[in-house]
């Protein structure tokens, strides 16, 4: 018998590494959508040893006729959709781009499947993002929307999207309102990466001061392995298609995240200052091993961020096996590994 056909865009993202492996070792035949590029960009994949075990194909999401002859010649099952311009930051700086990406683009992947009247199954990564600030302390799938980001606005057009498509067309069309996931394959662009890395460098190879923005905030942080059981999940356990938030239900600050790092490595720091003057410092020797850089604040920020998963938690039996402590424990863990190989990997 033929395996089934999985098709992952930004299959060489985070969670689409995670994802493939997690297919593969299930036995699906895993097709990924990579855009073409100067520099070698399978890092993740050959971390799981399985770059040789994916066919690629090359286009940009936005690649209307690229996309819809991939689809076309593929036939894929399912479509995981992990593709995105990802960083709420630079969402600021780019918004039209960010939509094209993370709203046209889908548009597009779900108008190739209508038209062409295909029986594909249509996951998309939606977020917590969308939710923004509200009094609600754990938010889920009826929580209000009030987005704070270009990113968040895309996301939410995209995620609203598939509802329309999935009601007009009777398409097994789902979302997961994914809350902060987080592993050592995270881009160092994001902060939980950012600070783990940064203070291994200070510590191992005497790295420069860590700068960053806001630490007040807070988010739900999970660990990707556990989130991509939770897509795996919607799309395959599920018998109607539907929308669900993937959470831990427990929030920390960016001030709490650095404190555990620092516990993994047993440094005693302090936060001494306030606002922009605030730094972060080694009791030890009194040396400043973080200060808050302006250049890191957003121009809106969301402050906190905390999911309710009952929804997925009863009706498809997932929930999440990685504590904030576990979490940050395997970060820092494997990021001492790294560094001090021969081969480190940098994403
Ligand atoms: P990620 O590591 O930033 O990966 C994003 C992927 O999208 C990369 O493979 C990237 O390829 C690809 N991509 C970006 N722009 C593209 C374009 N124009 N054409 C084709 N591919 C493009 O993200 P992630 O953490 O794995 O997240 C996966 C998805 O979940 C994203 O849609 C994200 O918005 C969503 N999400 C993530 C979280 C989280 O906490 N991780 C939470 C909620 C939702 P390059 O390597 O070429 O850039
Ligand atoms: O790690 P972050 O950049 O993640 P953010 O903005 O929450 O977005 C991530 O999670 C979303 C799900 O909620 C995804 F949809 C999205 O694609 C992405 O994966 O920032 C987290 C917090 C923010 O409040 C930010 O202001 O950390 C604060 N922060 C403080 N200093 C910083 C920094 N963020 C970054 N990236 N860099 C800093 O230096």
């Amino acid at each position: 018998m033929s395996k089934k056909k999985i098709l992952i865009t930004g299959i060489n993202g985070q969670d689409g590494a995670y994802l493939s492996k997690y297919l593969l070792e299930k036995n699906f035949d895993v097709i990924g959508i990579l855009r073409r590029s100067s520099s070698y960009k399978l890092q993740r994949l050959d971390y799981f040893n399985i770059s040789d075990k994916i066919k690629f194909y090359h286009s940009e999401l936005n690649e209307y006729r690229n996309i819809e002859r991939i689809i076309l010649e593929t036939k894929p099952a399912i479509i995981y959709n992990l593709a995105a311009q990802s960083l709420v930051e630079y969402s600021f700086e780019n918004p039209a781009y960010s939509f094209d990406i993370n709203f046209s683009s889908v548009l597009n992947m779900l108008d190739i499947i209508v038209r062409n009247n295909l029986d594909i199954k249509f996951f998309q990564a939606s977020t917590s993002e969308m939710f923004g600030n509200s009094k609600l302390d754990k938010k889920n799938e009826i929580a209000r929307f009030n987005p704070t980001s270009p990113y968040a606005i895309s996301k939410l057009s995209a995620h609203q999207l598939i509802k329309n498509y999935r009601d007009s067309y009777n398409k097994f069309f789902c979302s997961g309102i994914l809350f902060n996931h987080e592993s050592f394959l995270r881009g160092r662009e994001f902060v939980t990466k950012k600070i783990v890395n940064g203070i291994i460098n200070i510590y191992y190879n005497k790295g420069p001061v860590l700068k960053l923005g806001n630490l007040d905030s807070r988010r739900d942080w999970g660990h990707a392995e556990d989130y991509i059981i939770a897509m795996y999940k919607i799309m395959h356990k599920s018998k109607l298609p539907d929308d669900y938030v993937v959470a831990t239900g427990k929030s920390y600050s960016i001030r709490d995240f650095i404190k555990k790092v620092c516990d993994c490595i047993d440094i005693k720091i302090k936060f001494v200052g306030k606002g922009l003057n605030e730094k972060c410092v080694d009791t030890k020797n009194n040396k400043t091993i973080i200060k808050v850089d302006k250049k890191y604040f957003r121009a809106n920020e969301l402050h906190r961020l905390k999911g309710n998963a009952n929804k997925i938690k009863k009706k498809l039996n997932w929930k999440p096996t990685f504590t904030f402590n576990k979490l940050v424990e395997e970060m820092v863990k494997k990021e001492i590994e790294n560094l001090s190989s021969k081969n480190n990997i940098f994403f």
